[in-house]
């Protein structure tokens, strides 16, 4: 099953852990996949805004050495890209207007992307507003959808179909104070057929749980657990057993 089938599979609501694999330690990594492992997370996204050390293969490598949960890179700019990933989601910024960001790293990455045999899924990569400037709208040079205009979320995740993308990532940035409104969520899911992503800000399994009903089919959580992971099996239970409302 390739990974954007397993992404669409619209059965069940999906838990996705970000990494960024300039963090963790090696035995922190394998601590969350062990647990991950335990309570069923779907994937794995391994990227950040700004990477300052030469781990991604490392960290994508030792991810894969201890689980079958496919890994996909969530890349901050064109040097992030990996031939042990099972799936790369390329992102265009739909929401910004800085042309780098819509097709210029892409023209850069596609010759590597297209010799390492990546599945590749395109992606429109949509960032609200979280209430603080966040490294990705800082290093994209791009201003964030305001938390509160859901028509130009709906407007801009709509274009983002039409325009062939497979999958919409909302993203309130990571360390978002707010994270993306249940209303926004809900009314984006209503507009757009394709798989929704949401992640930025979610703290809690609860606030996990009000993203996955409000319509995300997939919810990615990274700071909260970065340095602990205690609370990793609430979270999956969360967003598993969360339905539409
Ligand atoms: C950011 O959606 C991710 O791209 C995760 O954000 O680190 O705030 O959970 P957090």
């Amino acid at each position: 099953m390739s990974v954007y089938n397993t992404l669409s599979d619209a059965s069940k609501k999906k838990f996705a852990i970000l990494i960024d694999p300039d963090k963790p330690s090696d035995e922190q990594i394998i601590e969350i996949v062990e647990k991950s492992k335990v309570v069923g997370v779907d994937f794995f996204f391994v990227g950040g805004s700004l990477l300052t050390t030469d781990s991604l293969d490392h960290c994508i490598k030792l991810i894969k050495k201890h689980c079958d949960i496919p890994v996909l890179i969530f890349p901050g700019n064109s040097l992030q890209i990996s031939k042990w990933c099972d799936g790369f989601l390329l992102l265009s910024l739909i929401s910004g207007r800085n042309s780098e960001m819509l097709i210029g790293r892409h023209v850069i990455a596609a010759p590597y992307l297209k010799l390492y045999g990546n599945e590749i899924i395109p992606t429109g990569y949509m960032l609200i507003d979280g209430g603080c400037p966040t490294s990705v709208s800082y290093m994209s040079n791009t201003t964030p959808i305001p938390h509160d205009k859901d028509d130009i979320a709906m407007c801009t995740a709509l274009a983002g179909e039409m325009l062939g993308l497979k999958i919409i990532y909302m993203d309130a940035g990571s360390g978002a104070i707010n994270p993306i409104s249940k209303e926004m969520i809900s009314k984006v899911k209503k507009t757009v057929s394709v798989p929704l992503i949401v992640g930025g800000g979610i703290r809690t399994p609860e606030k996990a749980a009000e993203c996955a009903k409000a319509g995300a089919d997939i919810v990615v959580i990274g700071n909260a657990l970065e340095k602990n992971t205690d609370n990793l099996k609430e979270f999956a239970e969360a967003i598993h057993s969360a339905i539409d409302n």
